[in-house]
């Protein structure tokens, strides 16, 4: 703990801004190299290429030739440029797609970013260094700039006025406002100004860099530490544009199994195998839904990765039976550090092979870590990490298909932290320093685990949680955001910081649901559960000497409370694993803010205690203890509470009443929300119809519809054809009364279906149901108490039903 000490009256201010004295200066000569676009400038030079229409990427360099090579986080269809066209107008270098034009003032270089419109979206305000590996990049903005993304960051959701470190860093910490560096880096941000177009703009340098919004009212600032100022510019217009944008570049979400966006049980650490069939049996006998449960590091053998201890697991293949038997997937703990020990065979061969990361004079580098002295593997070569992915055989021989890796960033147990900065990564023959690279070591560890996972699971989907990424990070795993607290502060930030990675491109992300450190209480576990079944990932996990923070550990009120709400999600399973699909076709986040889905609001810009789970629900949590009721922000247009029908109209707030077993929810007429019957694991089947729900009302208003995605939940088959996808509409006139439609975009499944349509509110019994296309009409009754109209259908291919009222 520091004292007052800390703030000694003469502490020098480290987070001053220096002056930089470098510029590019004139620029004498443009030409362009197979696509590229280079202008030579008195002190630098800048090349620009369009990755495409919309994003244009600006490399500084100081020698003859750019180096355009990326790092991993960019995906390969990326390298790709598309053709820019140069022109000379008025005395500037106009560098233009069919999207965006890039304005450069050659007398001294500036850069003007405009969309085809003329709207301007960036004014480049300095380009700047020192010595030449001090690079910082300035942009201007207002006080109305809205600023979101920047990953996995404390604070509220708008990130003018901040400034932030990226540095992947195990913080132990309580993840307070000024703890800036955690376990995440992704160096992206999206500009939004109130009636202009959005855009982002990603900063691809895995060292440190500092992303200031807080120094200078009138611009931002980029500032890296090593390496090379690679710039990418993305157009917008809306915040949605822009993160998909970010994602054709850092990829998509890699497509879960189903298990994994079940609810999952974890706890640092179920201490042997007994302990983790208890646990398992206990979820089965109260009824309470889950997929997935983990194992800590005391599965391991002295924490030796790829061993178990065997007097806590002598029968791993017993316990794994029963565990399927029952429903449940197990995810163990994999670290980066290997154990100095020569009789270890993965050390012995590490280090025979050259797999660990060394020093420029040829030592292993050797860090202390749960396994005393170890050696860090060095995934940037494509051998070491085909080697290391190949090691969860071990597991997968078990029948293990998700694997949890922690420390990644990577924490070592020194003064530090981490590796030592000189480490030299041997990145297949373009070595980086671990200084230039130091925040892809844990996406390179993720990206060996699941790539290693998937070729050994022959055809299964693998899942892969991880603590510490890099942009890019979502093709290859799950984002937990490491060590909170079992605080109520914590709950309420982990909205805006997922929100914010969602914004980052991270669309499968989620906390420690009950605080990790610290002690629980059986409310803030009930809140914490309500608000996590609406999180894209939803695991409880809690420290070692903590109080246990099972659903049941707290009396009958909150176990039931949990059982619903953990219910609930799998109630809404169809719902949620479509919008899985659509993360993973589009990046589009699960979780999205209300500036995201209503752009136009000028009250939404920092909402960040509420929050939509797609565009049709509206989620607001609970985030402080004993308040029975909360004021709820609905946007424009008809809402419903999603428990009691009531129907609201928004542009306004309204107090919804929260007792414990309460959290509000409310659902936007127009919107479809598929659902099934209640099951006990995602793998459960069901003789249940399923249960399509039509959210009328918006009147005449143009509503999207929504899209339904189903598949196997399991395998890659989906890849190739074998999955269904629908959407679902509903559309009201006053001629027509009512019109539900499903359009069978893909059918790869083949299958006829029995369906509940229930749609409503419908005030009077409608006069007569017409159906045309794919669908037999077998019964339908109105219930006039809820005003709903049942549907009993057979479901074939497209149809549309149209409601005479
Ligand atoms: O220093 O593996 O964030 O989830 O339970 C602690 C033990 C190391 C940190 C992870 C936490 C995990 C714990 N790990």
């Amino acid at each position: 703990m520091l004292t007052s000490e800390a703030i000694l009256p003469d502490k020098p201010n480290d987070k001053r801004e220096t002056t930089l004295s470098a510029s590019i200066g004139r620029i004498h000569k443009t030409e362009t190299v197979e696509g590229t676009v280079i202008l030579r400038g008195e002190y630098a030079n800048a090349a620009f290429m369009f990755i495409n229409d919309q994003t244009l990427r600006m490399k500084l360099f100081f020698g003859e030739t750019p180096d355009l090579r990326s790092t991993p986080a960019i995906v390969d269809d990326a390298a790709k440029s598309t053709i820019a066209d140069v022109e000379e107008k008025e005395g500037h270098v106009v560098i233009s797609s069919p999207a965006l034009h890039a304005v450069v003032n050659p007398e001294k270089f500036s850069l003007r970013l405009f969309d085809t419109e003329g709207r301007l979206l960036l004014e480049e305000k300095e380009i700047a260094w020192d010595e030449k590996t001090k690079i910082r990049f300035a942009a201007a903005k207002t006080n109305e700039s809205r600023i979101y993304g920047l990953g996995e960051k404390t604070g509220f959701l708008d990130k003018n006025g901040e400034r932030y470190e990226m540095w992947n860093s195990d913080v132990y910490e309580p993840h307070v406002q000024d703890t800036d560096a955690l376990y995440q880096s992704i160096p992206f941000m999206i500009h939004y100004e109130h009636g202009k177009p959005a855009y982002g703009l990603l900063l691809d340098n895995p060292g440190r860099t500092v992303f200031d919004m807080r120094t200078h009212e009138d611009r931002y600032t980029v500032s890296i530490n090593s390496g090379e100022l690679d710039l990418y510019f993305l157009g917008g217009p809306s915040i949605k544009d822009v993160v998909k944008r970010l994602t054709d570049v850092t990829g998509k979400t890699y497509m879960p199994p189903m298990w994994a966006i079940g609810y999952q049980q974890s706890r640092y650490s179920y201490m042997n195998q007994e302990e983790v069939l208890d646990i398992a049996r206990t979820f089965r006998k109260k009824g309470i839904p889950c997929d997935v449960l983990y194992l800590d590091i005391h599965y391991m053998d002295e924490y030796r990765v790829f061993t178990w201890d065997s007097k806590r697991f002598p029968k791993p293949m017993e316990m794994m039976a029963e565990l399927k038997e029952l429903g449940f997937e197990l995810v163990p703990i994999v670290d980066p550090g290997v154990k100095q020990d020569p009789k270890y065979p993965v050390y012995a061969e590490g280090v025979k092979n050259g797999y660990f990361c060394r020093k420029l004079e040829g030592d292993i580098f050797i860090g202390k870590v749960w396994p005393g002295l170890s050696a860090f593997p060095d995934f940037t070569d494509d051998a070491a990490a085909e080697w290391w992915g190949d090691q969860h055989r071990f597991y997968i021989k078990q029948g293990i298909n998700g694997i949890w890796n922690d420390m990644n960033e990577p924490s070592v147990f020194n003064e530090s932290k981490t590796m030592d900065l000189d480490v030299v990564h041997g990145n297949n023959g373009n070595p980086k320093t671990h200084e230039e690279w130091h925040n892809l070591y844990g996406f390179l560890m993720s990206k060996a685990t699941f790539e290693g996972m998937k070729r050994g699971l022959s055809g299964e989907r693998p899942f892969v949680l991880t603590r510490a990424g890099y942009a890019g990070i979502q093709r290859y795993a799950t984002v937990w955001t490491g060590d909170n607290r079992s605080f109520w502060e914590h709950m309420a930030l982990s909205i805006p910081m997922v929100l914010n990675l969602g914004m980052s491109g991270i669309a499968f992300a989620g906390p420690d649901v009950g605080g990790f450190s610290h002690h629980s209480s059986g409310e803030l576990v009930a809140r914490w559960t309500q608000m996590g079944a609406f999180f894209p990932f939803f695991r409880n996990h809690t420290m070692i000497d903590s109080r246990r923070q099972e659903p049941w550990t707290f009396g009958d009120q909150v176990e039931e409370i949990c059982r619903e709400y953990i219910g609930l999600r799998y109630r809404l399973m169809p719902y949620l694993y479509s919008l899985f699909y659509e993360a993973h076709k589009t990046g589009l986040p699960i979780l999205r803010s209300m500036i995201m889905e209503y752009p136009d609001d000028r009250d939404a810009y920092n909402i960040c205690d509420q929050f939509l789970f797609g565009s049709g629900i509206l989620v607001a949590p609970i985030y402080r203890p004993g308040v029975q009721s909360r004021s709820v922000y609905l946007p424009e247009g008809i809402w419903y509470d999603y428990r009691t029908g009531e129907r609201f109209e928004g542009g306004r707030s309204v107090l919804a009443a929260a007792p414990l077993d309460t959290m509000p929810l409310y659902v936007k007429a127009g919107a479809v929300i598929p659902e099934q019957a209640l099951r006990q694991s995602t793998g459960e089947g069901s003789e249940q119809p399923a249960r399509i729900r039509f959210y009328v009302g918006a009147g005449t208003t143009d509503v999207s519809p929504f899209a339904q995605y189903e598949d196997d939940g399991r395998t890659y088959a989906f890849e190739h054809g074998k999955y269904r996808l629908r959407e679902w509409s509903s559309r009201e006139s006053q001629e027509d009364g009512i019109r539900i439609a499903c359009d069978y975009l893909h059918d790869g499944l083949d299958e006829t279906q029995t369906a509940i349509l229930i749609i409503g509110p419908i005030t009077a019994k409608p006069v007569e149901l017409i159906s045309s296309g794919g669908v037999e009409v077998d019964t339908w009754i109105y219930d006039e108490e809820n005003k709903l109209l049942q549907v009993n259908a057979t479901i074939k291919h497209s149809f549309e039903i149209r409601i005479r009222l």
